[in-house]
């Protein structure tokens, strides 16, 4: 288990030999493998999955750092540890390098997996890579083709024709939040409305368990949650049904409003585009059938900009008072929202309001402020707060709730509407136009219509030799792949070409890992003793869509695939959700486009994984972004290069020693070693605040080294040196576990690999005596620090503290001393 050549005491430090000899080391041990013990608590934590693009960066260093220490340092605290690691393999940049090099998308892919786990393997991590998997593999999509049928069979599948966003120049579909300003947010090209066939995954089945559960999850940050809660944005309102003035017996109109209360206050109502009576009246009004066509291709993102409409020449009735409203088309409102029409109370809405000062529609008060005092000038502005009813007779001088339930009633009562919730939340569009993805696992017969594929022809394979022109996907050029037989009457049928969104690779990749190498079963019960993950970490750009689909898909999976035999705990997937900050660099996150990237590469050649590592760590606390420094990089590595040859002096002290003998110095140092001990198990335990762990252990390297110096002679100052550095790298592996382990050997007391070996166990007497550190300064400058236990007088420190200081003080008596208690003490002089 020795990892360094030196038999009897270290060399020197060199990470660039050492490094690669610890993980042979742990490869030649196989130390990641875990497999399932239910004598002992497990703990699985996980690093979202990389997209292999080519090369790691910062992001993705502190990412997976951060994990590792977690994985290390639970390993440690004796719990059996999954710590896995994937490649989120399928995409549009993989389609688009391969038309540039002419390589197919597979091959790119492959070479890049290739060349970013030697990256992994070279910064360490302790990764369980018997587990490894990409998700463009064959044996792992072919479950997900076999779960997209059984949600199929449960009518969570379905397919319509959507209007959808269309990227002219990636010829792809476009979720709406791909659309930035209008444009493509890859390609930056205008995006065209368009009408096509599409998969959709019912998510809104869900919406409110998945609302609800966001209350059990109190270990995820509060800012994911509540974007979480927007994005579903559960409203409860009445749903009103407006008749035609010329089919009055029809209730053609149906409006969703939060705000009932504001009925007496509606002077228009707007369709969307896409209304099924826009659609009707386009056909006899070649004006209004332009105006659409105009609308539809300009803006696919209603909600930003100016407001457009056109009146239809039709009236509805009002349902309470009959009075007769015009019906306009309006581009702000949305098709898939609360029946796809609005009614139009612009006293009382700010886009009404906009909307009717721009055509001149009439504005009726119905809301009066609460607060007398108040002026409405609704020439001037919208008044949108809640208040009383005014010109609603009989209804006045009502609040907003006692006004709610009378609409409620009284709509009721006249079959003319009813209580309704709507979720901003809609249903999934999965398919996608490209190439580089899994199939859709469906065949279309032009006799039978659309058939599932039988399970045992599953996966239905992507072809991985097809060259890609660019433009549209080459799947529908592909007879050899499209071209089969209909599972049903055995007729030639066509194989549906579109592929998935790689958001559904990513969101139930991490219940493959308890299973990866299972060929029955999309799980198995391995599953049920991992599942589920107990701490995940990864960017906050991921905290909307990945992190609701893949909640999503985990109520699915336990709807569907946990019957008798248990292959998932619980209904979420991550327990613990930590959402690291991003690395930046002159105040800006890195990225390529500016140009600003800092490679991991060049530093790990020069300092090694350990100090990008520590670096890494120390920097911030985990959730906070911090500016990247090239002369940090060198002060974590000055630590590594000092620890190492502290720990050389000790490599041969004795083992054993009386800490009733100790010396009131040497008491203070081993106070402070255990409650050094105590901070790095809470900070790295229970906050995750690495950076003040690191601080606690660099601080007693300081007072190791004030306390017994360079050459320590007595045996008991020897064996408590030797204690401290054992100690340190106990706490130090989790973090930098290349040095730690080739230190190891000459401070193991047992045959035991480090990686397994328990952390320190704190002595409470020594915590309740513990010590402080203070800090000397001279003029603000700090000069020095001395020990102090918790009981000495301020006088007596104060002394101490002054000839600790005494070269700097120029023979002077200070002017004046500044005393912080447990911290510092500050002596001023003249200058
Ligand atoms: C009348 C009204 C009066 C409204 C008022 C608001 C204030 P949330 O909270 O997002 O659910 N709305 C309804 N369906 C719409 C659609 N398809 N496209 C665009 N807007 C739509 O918003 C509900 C409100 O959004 C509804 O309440 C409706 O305007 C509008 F003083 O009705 B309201
Ligand atoms: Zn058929």
């Amino acid at each position: 288990m020795i990892a360094t050549k030196h038999p009897d005491r270290p060399g020197p430090y060199d990470p660039q030999e050492l490094e690669p000899q610890v993980q042979q080391f742990w490869q030649a041990e196989d130390l990641f493998r875990v497999t399932e013990d239910p004598n002992k608590e497990k703990y699985y934590c996980l690093a979202m999955l990389p997209y292999p693009s080519g090369q790691l960066h910062m992001g993705h260093v502190r990412n997976y750092t951060i994990v590792d220490a977690l994985a290390r340092f639970h390993r440690m605290a004796g719990k059996n540890v999954l710590h896995p690691m994937g490649w989120d393999a399928f995409g549009l940049p993989a389609e688009n390098a391969a038309i540039q090099n002419k390589t197919p998308p597979a091959k790119w892919t492959y070479t890049n997996i290739n060349y970013m786990r030697q990256q992994l393997k070279r910064l360490g991590y302790a990764y369980d890579w018997s587990r490894e998997f990409a998700s463009c593999d064959p044996k792992y999509y072919r479950w997900e083709q076999w779960f997209f049928l059984r949600m199929y069979e449960r009518g969570l599948v379905y397919r319509k024709n959507a209007w959808v966003n269309w990227d002219p120049v990636d010829k792809t579909v476009l979720a709406n939040e791909q659309v930035i300003d209008g444009k493509g947010w890859r390609s930056g090209a205008e995006v065209e409305r368009r009408s096509i066939p599409h998969w959709f995954m019912k998510i809104t089945a869900y919406a409110e368990e998945l609302l609800a559960d966001l209350d059990t999850l109190t270990d995820w940050p509060e800012r994911v949650k509540t974007m979480q809660r927007n994005w579903i944005g559960r409203s409860r309102g009445l749903q009103i049904e407006f008749a035609l003035a010329a089919e009055p017996t029809d209730k053609a109109i149906s409006v969703f409003t939060t705000r009932p209360d504001t009925l007496f206050g509606v002077t228009f109502l707007s369709l969307s585009v896409d209304h099924p009576l826009t659609l009707r009246w386009t056909k006899e009004n070649t004006d209004l059938a332009s105006f659409v066509t105009k609308i539809r291709n300009a803006r696919p993102d209603p909600t930003q900009a100016e407001k457009n409409g056109m009146a239809t020449g039709h009236h509805a009735l009002h349902p309470l008072t009959g009075e007769a409203i015009p019906i306009w088309v309006a581009d702000y409102v949305l098709t898939e929202y609360g029946g796809g029409a609005v009614m139009g109370v612009p006293a009382h809405d700010q886009r009404d309001w906009e909307f009717a000062r721009k055509y001149d529609l009439a504005i009726k008060q119905v809301i009066a402020p609460k607060d007398k005092e108040l002026k409405v000038d609704l020439t001037a502005d919208v008044f949108e707060a809640k208040g009383l009813t005014i010109n609603s007779a009989p209804y006045d001088g009502l609040e907003f709730d006692a006004m709610f339930t009378a609409m409620k009633h009284e709509l009721t009562k006249r079959k003319a509407g009813h209580e309704g919730i709507n979720y901003r939340l809609k249903d999934w569009g999965i398919s996608r136009q490209r190439f580089w993805g899994c199939p859709v696992p469906i065949i279309h017969c032009p006799t039978c219509g659309e058939q599932p594929v039988p399970d045992d022809q599953l996966p239905v394979t992507l072809p991985e030799d097809i060259p890609l022109m660019g433009g549209d996907s080459p799947l529908r050029k592909a007879k050899a792949f499209y071209e089969c037989t209909c599972p049903q009457c055995g007729g030639q049928a066509r194989r549906d070409t579109d592929t998935f969104d790689t958001f559904i690779d990513s969101s139930w990749y991490y219940a493959r890992y308890t299973c990866a190498d299972c060929d029955s079963a999309m799980l198995d019960d391995r599953g049920a003793y991992w599942l589920p993950v107990d701490q995940y970490v990864g960017g906050v750009e991921h905290a909307i869509l990945h992190l609701l689909y893949a909640r999503f898909f985990y109520k699915c999976m336990d709807d569907i695939l946990n019957t008798k035999k248990k292959v998932m705990r619980g209904r979420e997937p991550f327990v613990r959700m930590l959402a690291q900050g991003m690395v930046l660099r002159k105040g800006k996150a890195m990225s390529k486009s500016k140009k600003n990237i800092v490679d991991p590469q060049p530093l790990i050649d020069r300092y090694g994984a350990d100090t990008l590592r520590l670096y890494m760590l120390f920097a911030a606390p985990p959730r906070q972004a911090f500016e990247w420094t090239d002369s940090a990089v060198n002060g974590a590595h000055r630590f590594l290069n000092k620890f190492w040859r502290l720990a050389t002096i000790y490599a041969q002290a004795p083992k054993e020693y009386d800490k009733t003998q100790l010396n009131d110095r040497q008491q203070l140092l081993f106070n402070k070693m255990h409650a050094t001990i105590n901070k790095v198990k809470h900070d790295l335990g229970t906050r995750h605040n690495f950076n003040t762990a690191i601080a606690a252990m660099m601080e007693l390297t300081n007072t190791l080294m004030d306390v017994l110096g360079d050459e320590p002679t007595t045996s008991i100052a020897r064996a408590l040196g030797r204690d401290c550095i054992r100690n340190l790298i106990l706490l130090l592996a989790p973090i930098a576990p290349h040095i730690c382990q080739g230190l190891w050997p000459f401070f193991a007391d047992e045959d035991r690999f480090l990686m397994d070996a328990p952390l320190p166990v704190v002595d409470e007497d020594a915590l309740r005596r513990r010590g402080f550190t203070f800090i000397v300064q001279v003029n603000g400058k700090r000069r020095g620090q001395i020990e102090a236990s918790e009981d000495e007088a301020q006088a007596e420190l104060t002394r101490r503290a002054l000839n600790e200081v005494t070269k700097y003080l120029n023979g002077q008596d200070p002017l004046k001393t500044i005393f912080v208690p447990r911290r510092l003490v500050n002596f001023v002089v003249a200058d």
